[in-house]
């Protein structure tokens, strides 16, 4: 897959997508030539590729609406999920569509009949960048795993005028730019202007008095519309097709006429621009939440709007309130869209007019959460009095809810003050202020983490005391990915390859992988997936090459890190172990060292100063290592800019290697380590997350794990750790982090570093010195095994056959029978 600009592709092996057999090519060339001419309004030899795009994706869409309109004709007689998530990170859409429907190779062929290269189709689609990184990413997995096993599903979220911003790069340092995915229109979305909600913003709440005693009435100042996108979401083989849906906000009062007629022209828009503004970007701070006004706008917006749009259908298809849980389960995505909870009981009691009790009881039975981080800065809370003044009749809710909770668990242990403290949805220490992850959990029957062992770390840290109030609430689901995008649709050849090998079955069912096992060792197998793999590598050898001007080997060890940029997923750790390496072979630069090229990609917050200055790093040491005469490109250090979903599924079918370095006990789960280990990449990694889970499917032998375990860091820290004694026990690190500092690197500027290695040395937070000598050991073995082709190669089979378990299908599964309650309809 090319991330702009379109690379040969073979041809696709026709088995390798749902297809379906009977589709005539030359009915589908007229469909895509009748959209180009009226509804794009361009004739073949006016058209753009861009045009080509749309027409294509036009007349696939209408083959998928078809399904979708049979889909949600009458009542639903199964329970529906509610998926809602302020992210979805989805990229590209129209090879989901095609794999999907069975029409990859039929639309291949049409196109081509229109002397036109469905590559370059293809990459004239911009990336829907709505989500900053793997909580969004495995949102859209959710989307595609939820529409091919057949769970009825809406997801629900926010759709931003400009997602996740591109990522440049000036004299190495990142650059932000406004995305814009929707400039050029967007054919998979239909525009629901008619359906559209009001959501309040601040004001007063008034009792009135009714029949049925005292009822409280919000009085907001504020009115904002909520307009309903839709996508449809077909899953495989075209079985099921659900609906995401994405929010964006509408002014009321398109002007005020008042101020017009003053002459007053920016302030007759002033409104407007100020009410429209809640859907125009995506927050970029993963796993730092802003903590700003606006956020706290969209969460409620989007909450809102989508409680009332469910309840709306609930309503319609079975007329009373009481039941919702019965056909309703609804998940929260983190804590983001936690202020559901309140917003539920203020329509059941303040709207509904149910009693509190029943209220509650509804609400608890309902909601699910989940979940994504322990971070202590990443835990999201609001100021009370921000609180008050947006969203006052919430407030209230919320206190009630503490009051009740906290009279409950004083109940059950009297006198323990501490127990209250730490519970409470109030946050007394830090200037008041109300903690959504208590809200969230709260308000559920079911809380989840994202691994085996951050659910355990869950119940023993953030939650606790709650934990132990509710024994039965927390539960694991450790994350999947949706194999027919991160195998099928991202890496053909492999696909092809392994289809040759184990037949079609494993595009239904990925267990099937596991056919591989006994072919582990076969050479003849072994070269066919080395071949597709050198394909893989060439193609990105030319990304390389146009976008940073460097020529890569193919037949280098390809070692990628690719995720956000962040110092607790330590790609510090990484860079070091780089600069130690460049310092061997300068200092030996005639021993047979293997080739090796160091790959990274990963976007920083904007605000996240010393996650820059990572990036910068990795570009000043890659401009000094690649420019080097002596390395004799025996290394090559490259910096991918702009890292997005496209970049990444041209990434990962041609990784050798898979970077997993976080501090045990800070990555929940991780989803990128399943999608390089199911491309047959290795695995080089900690203790942390999945990659727990992933060592125990493909066995130690077929991984390299190293470095201090969950408990260790935590002893670690209890104990106060040294990091100036780490490095004086070690001279290659000592060596390495003179070099950073004394601006080796840096000849610009022989001073940029040294704040970073002295902070290292003073608080090495992440551990990094602490673990430094035993990656160098690990990285060691890597080139030990890779030196062994057949055992490399017999490893690669083995993660590819063994990780059929992180299939998000058997996620969604599990979340379907212990969480919702629902049956899936295939499979
Ligand atoms: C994850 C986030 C996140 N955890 C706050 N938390 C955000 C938190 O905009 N914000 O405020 C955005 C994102 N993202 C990731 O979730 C974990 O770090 C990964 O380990 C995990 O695999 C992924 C999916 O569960």
């Amino acid at each position: 897959a090319s991330p702009d600009s379109p690379v040969a592709r073979p041809q696709r092996a026709a088995a390798a997508d749902g297809a379906e057999p009977g589709v005539d090519v030359g009915k589908l060339r007229k469909e895509i030539l009748a959209e180009l001419i009226y509804s794009v309004g361009r004739t073949p030899e006016t058209a753009s590729t861009r045009d080509w795009f749309v027409a294509t994706a036009f007349a696939v869409r209408d083959r998928i609406v078809d399904k979708w309109v049979k889909d949600h004709a009458g009542p639903q007689p199964q329970k529906r999920v509610y998926y809602l998530s302020l992210e979805f990170l989805i990229g590209r859409l129209l090879f989901d569509a095609l794999n999907n429907l069975g029409l990859t190779e039929q639309v291949t062929e049409a196109l081509s009949g229109l002397g036109v290269d469905i590559e370059k189709v293809r990459a004239a689609e911009p990336d829907a960048a709505l989500g900053n990184g793997g909580l969004g990413r495995l949102a859209a997995c959710f989307m595609d795993s939820m529409a091919s096993i057949g769970v009825p599903a809406f997801g629900y979220g926010i759709r931003y005028d400009h997602g996740l911003f591109r990522q440049g790069m000036r004299d190495g340092w990142q650059q932000e730019y406004p995305e814009d995915w929707l400039s050029f229109g967007n054919p998979w979305e239909f525009a629901h202007p008619e359906i559209d909600y009001r959501i309040g913003f601040g004001g007063y709440v008034e009792q009135v008095m009714d029949g049925a005693g005292p009822r409280h009435v919000w009085r907001p100042a504020e009115t904002v519309e909520a307009v309903a996108f839709d996508t449809p979401v077909a899953g495989w083989r075209g079985r099921h097709v659900n609906t995401l849906r994405l929010w964006s906000a509408r002014a009321p009062d398109p002007i005020s006429l008042d101020a017009f007629n003053r002459g007053d022209y920016v302030g007759a828009l002033a409104d407007r621009v100020r009410i429209e503004s809640i859907s125009k970007i995506l927050y970029p701070s993963d796993e730092t939440p802003a903590g700003q006004e606006l956020r706290l706008r969209q969460e409620y917006f989007f909450a809102s709007a989508s409680l009332q749009d469910l309840i709306h259908r609930h309503l319609h298809e079975h007329g009373e309130v009481r039941r919702l849980s019965d056909h309703v389960a609804i998940q929260l995505n983190d804590t983001h869209p936690a202020i559901a909870v309140p917003e539920l009981m203020r329509i059941l009691i303040d709207i509904h007019g149910l009693p509190w009790g029943e209220a509650w009881d509804i609400t608890v039975a309902t909601f699910s959460y989940t979940n994504h981080t322990l971070l202590p800065e990443a835990l999201e809370s609001w100021p009370v009095p921000l609180m008050e003044r947006l969203l006052p009749r919430h407030m209230q809710i919320i206190y009630m809810i503490n009051a009740l909770e906290l009279e409950a668990a004083r109940k059950r242990r009297p006198g323990d003050d501490e127990l209250l403290s730490t519970i409470s949805l109030i946050d007394e220490n830090n200037g008041r202020r109300v903690r959504m992850g208590v809200l969230a959990f709260t308000g559920s029957h079911k809380v989840n983490g994202v691994s085996a062992l951050h659910t355990d770390l869950m119940k023993k840290t953030v939650f606790r005391e709650l934990h132990a109030l509710h024994p039965d609430r927390i539960v694991n689901k450790t994350n999947g990915i949706t194999f027919r995008r991160w195998l099928a649709q991202a890496n053909p050849r492999l696909t092809a390859t392994l289809i040759e090998a184990i037949g079609p079955g494993l595009l239904d069912d990925p267990n099937e992988l596991e056919k591989l096992v006994p072919l582990a060792g076969d050479s003849a197998l072994h070269d066919k997936l080395a071949e597709a793999r050198r394909a893989n590598k060439i193609d990105l050898a030319r990304v390389i090459a146009e976008r940073n001007d460097v020529w890569v080997d193919p037949d280098a060890l390809f070692d990628v890190q690719i995720k956000r940029i962040h110092e607790y997923k330590r790609q510090l750790l990484n860079l070091l172990e780089t600069v130690a390496i460049y310092n061997a072979m300068r200092a030996q630069p005639m021993r047979a060292w293997m080739p090796r090229v160091k790959i990274f990609a990963g976007k920083a917050a904007a605000s996240y100063r010393q996650a820059k200055l990572t990036i910068k790093l990795a570009n000043d040491i890659a401009r000094t290592v690649n420019s080097d005469p002596t390395m004799r490109g025996l290394l090559k250090v490259v910096f991918l800019p702009n890292y997005n979903v496209s970049l990444a599924e041209c990434i990962i079918p041609a990784a050798d290697l898979s970077e997993q370095i976080s501090t045990a006990g800070m990555e929940a789960s991780g989803t990128g380590n399943m999608k390089l280990a199911l491309n047959g990449a290795l695995t080089i990694g900690t203790l942390d997350g999945a990659n727990v889970e992933i060592r125990e499917h493909v066995g130690d032998d077929n991984i390299f794990i190293f470095g201090l375990t969950a408990e260790e860091v935590e002893a670690r820290k209890r104990r106060g750790f040294d990091a100036r004694a780490a490095v004086e026990a070690s001279p290659m690190l000592r060596q390495v982090l003179d070099s950073i500092r004394d601006g080796v690197f840096s000849p610009d500027d022989p001073t940029r570093y040294r704040d970073l290695v002295e902070g290292l040395l003073n608080h090495d937070t992440f551990l990094v010195t602490a673990d430094f000598d035993a990656y160098f050991a690990a990285q060691r073995q890597v080139f030990k095994k890779w030196r062994d082709r057949s055992s490399w190669m017999r490893s690669s089979v083995i993660n590819t056959a063994k990780v059929g378990w992180f299939s998000s299908d058997r996620t969604i599964g599990e979340y379907a029978s212990e969480i919702w309650n629902v049956t899936p309809s295939v499979g």
